[in-house]
């Protein structure tokens, strides 16, 4: 018995605990992420609301205290209730600790608020509020160029590489290569793609998925046959190695004004970028903002921390219909990635090099991206 009540006044300290530090901020995001490691895909923030509740009514949370939270959570709501999928769902039952403590607090702990949806912001806002300049870069462009379209310049040859610049160009805010796929790609070439880029007034994206340890990717992004930090604007990288991996590229690329994309979810099928992956890929974002100015990502408006505004989703995997290819990719249309799934920039590849005339298929996809960027903006 005394061993039993022990344990529980034991556990009521940890619980205060948690509410009570000096980090509290820190606990809820780590709370919000460990709601989201337990199998609660789409978890949305709200609920911690209904948390907060119960927690208040038991008296481990002080009025004050309370309405801090409330405010973070509204602040920091990334949950669409209007998406498929999202519908609102019963509250449920309270823990049995709650309702045996206290089942008359715990009948009468109210439903969860209905959740306030996110007001999507206008490029030209987000890139008054991007801290990276090259991120900011990218925000001005679309809204003065009018296009969220990114090509995926996967073409066999350099020449190719730089015929299709020239021709989507003028429809394009962002070109992106993988020049280790090319037969060529000297000093020359880069020269040329800068002019294009000059030209038709785009960025250039080279697609190197780093993914090494930071000492390994300083000379991949600054040296090497590529010098991909020479001449372009953005590059990417995976967080699996850890923080390290962003020093390094930051210590090449942030004197130069480039930017740097963090892969948080990925368009293949089967995937290893879970949710739990992603916020933690947002967290790393969030502490460098400086270097980083956005995503590789799928669906951030299921994300159970809404990222800055000041950071651009560019998202792979877009054609006119949705399917796949035989090797995993999987394409959604652009009207579901942008308006459904909160990205910002559409990238197509084959879309638009495998079409008889790629000009004007990159002038199809800038169409109905711009058309869901409006949508969205609703
Ligand atoms: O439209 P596609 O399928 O022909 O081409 C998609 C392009 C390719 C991929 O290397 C790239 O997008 N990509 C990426 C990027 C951009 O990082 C991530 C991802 O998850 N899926 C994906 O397809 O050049």
């Amino acid at each position: 018995m005394k061993a039993e009540r022990e344990g529980r006044k034991k556990e009521r300290k940890r619980e205060m605990c948690f509410f009570d530090d000096e980090k509290f901020k820190k606990n809820l995001t780590f709370l919000s992420l460990s709601l989201s490691f337990h199998h609660r895909p789409q978890l949305p923030l709200f609920q911690l609301s209904y948390l907060l509740e119960v927690l208040t009514s038991k008296g481990l949370v002080d009025a004050a205290t309370a309405e801090a939270v409330e405010e973070f959570i509204s602040a920091n709501q990334a949950f669409d209730p209007t998406a498929p999928g999202n519908e609102p769902k019963p509250p449920r039952a309270a823990p049995s600790s709650v309702s045996a403590a206290a089942p008359a607090a715990a009948a009468a702990a109210p439903a969860a608020p209905a959740p306030k949806p996110k007001k999507r912001l206008p490029f030209e806002e987000r890139a008054s509020l991007a801290q990276c300049p090259a991120g900011k870069a990218l925000f001005e462009l679309m809204a003065r160029k009018r296009t969220n379209l990114a090509v995926a310049a996967d073409v066999p040859s350099t020449d190719a590489v730089l015929a299709l610049a020239d021709a989507a160009g003028p429809h394009i805010a962002v070109f992106k290569t993988h020049v280790d796929a090319q037969d060529r790609w000297t000093e020359e070439d880069a020269a040329k793609l800068t002019a294009l880029a000059q030209k038709h007034d785009f960025m250039v994206f080279e697609d190197r998925k780093f993914a090494d340890i930071g000492n390994t990717v300083v000379s991949q992004y600054g040296s090497g046959p590529f010098k991909i930090a020479d001449w372009s604007h953005l590059t990417n990288a995976h967080l699996l190695p850890g923080p390290g991996i962003i020093d390094g590229l930051k210590s090449v690329g942030k004197d130069k004004q480039r930017g740097l994309l963090l892969l948080a979810e990925m368009s293949s099928a089967g995937a290893l970028t879970d949710e739990a992956y992603a916020a933690k890929v947002a967290a790393a974002a969030e502490a460098n903002l400086d270097f980083v100015c956005g995503f590789i990502s799928q669906r951030p408006l299921t994300w159970p921390v809404a990222p800055s505004p000041g950071l651009v989703h560019m998202t792979p995997g877009v054609q006119l219909a949705p399917g796949g290819d035989a090797l995993g990719q999987q394409y959604n249309t652009p009207e579901k990635v942008v308006v459904q799934e909160g990205c910002d920039v559409i990238i197509v590849g084959r879309g638009i090099v495998k079409a008889a005339d790629p000009g004007a298929a990159a002038k199809e996809y800038r169409q109905a991206g711009w058309a869901a960027y409006e949508q969205a903006l609703k």
